[in-house]
């Protein structure tokens, strides 16, 4: 049976931002979408460096690949696109965003066992402001995820915040300071669930995820959905007729809604391009511990 969102969750959605939503995903779905990343992972080894499909590990080697990222994996796959317009995900956000359903972008964060990177606390709004904040993300799980394999967490409440300055050195970082913010974290929750769960975020709450320390993988399928009627402040990522061609349900529309909401733009870009890591290199001090302070701790 396709899940629905409950007037509970709907609420919680609102009130914090975010919420999971078990057994999105059916178990034959879920087996497909891990043959799919397992088929893409597969070719990583004939790489060496950050292309269109792939987001590296700085220990990446062809001997030993280590995908941190898939990109777009919709440009590479059409069981990505179809997944993506499926009715037992786009029902799911029927209440969050109304009919017309718009995908922005999207990508698959690997979390590998034992070294799976950190992604500092930002805000995706300040990467991709819209003409109103009726934009969200959804996270399958390809995995169980507890507090133990990198879990994203977000700061309840912080989606009806301020937008924090995403900048360093004058340019953008794709991530903020919380000290520097006065921001206290320690409520922040994590969106753990079993494999086939799926996580939904609001484009202004503050999240972020800490380094995989455990023996265990954790592969998130990050979708980013807009009602139709948000139009992108900075670039349609492509042209028109890609944008429209990025309509998961529903009928288009070039009327944007324009609601007063605070917007920062990501400008100038981030020296280091490519994808949320590698921007977040351009930031300044880091607030989750890296694997190579991990490693360094170890060796002391
Ligand atoms: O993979 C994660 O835990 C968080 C990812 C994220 O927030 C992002 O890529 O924008």
């Amino acid at each position: 049976m396709p899940v629905q969102l409950t007037k509970t969750q709907i609420e919680q959605y609102h009130e914090k931002g975010y919420v999971v939503v078990e057994g999105v995903l059916s178990p034959e779905k879920l087996k497909r979408l891990r043959q799919e990343t397992e088929e893409i992972i597969a070719r990583a080894g004939e790489v060496t460096a950050n292309n269109e499909i792939y987001d590296l590990e700085d220990s990446h080697s062809t001997q030993n690949p280590r995908v941190r990222r898939i990109k777009e994996p919709h440009n590479h796959s059409k069981f990505f696109w179809d997944l993506f317009c499926d009715t037992d995900i786009t029902d799911v956000l029927v209440p969050l965003l109304g009919d017309n359903i718009r995908i922005y972008g999207a990508k698959m964060n690997m979390k590998a066992a034992g070294y799976g990177a950190p992604v500092e606390w930002h805000q995706d709004w300040a990467f991709y402001p819209h003409t109103n904040d009726d934009v969200l993300a959804t996270g399958l799980l390809l995995d169980d995820c507890d507090e133990s394999n990198g879990p994203m967490m977000v700061l309840p409440g912080s989606h009806k915040g301020p937008v924090y300055d995403h900048h360093a050195d004058g340019f953008f970082c794709g991530a903020f300071d919380p000290d520097a913010e006065g921001l206290d974290l320690s409520p922040a929750e994590m969106l753990t669930g079993p494999a086939g769960s799926m996580t939904i975020h609001h484009v202004r709450a503050v999240h972020g995820s800490a380094l995989n320390t455990s023996n265990r993988q954790r592969r998130l399928l990050l979708t980013e959905y807009a009602a139709a009627d948000a139009f992108p402040m900075v670039g349609l990522k492509g042209d028109y007729a890609a944008y429209e061609s990025r309509m998961a349900r529903g009928v288009s529309t070039r009327q944007p809604r324009v609601e007063p909401v605070p917007v920062r733009l990501p400008l100038p870009a981030a020296k280091n391009q490519g994808s949320i890591y590698e921007n977040q290199k351009g930031g300044g001090r880091r607030w989750f511990e890296t694997f190579e302070q991990r490693k360094g701790v170890a060796a002391e």
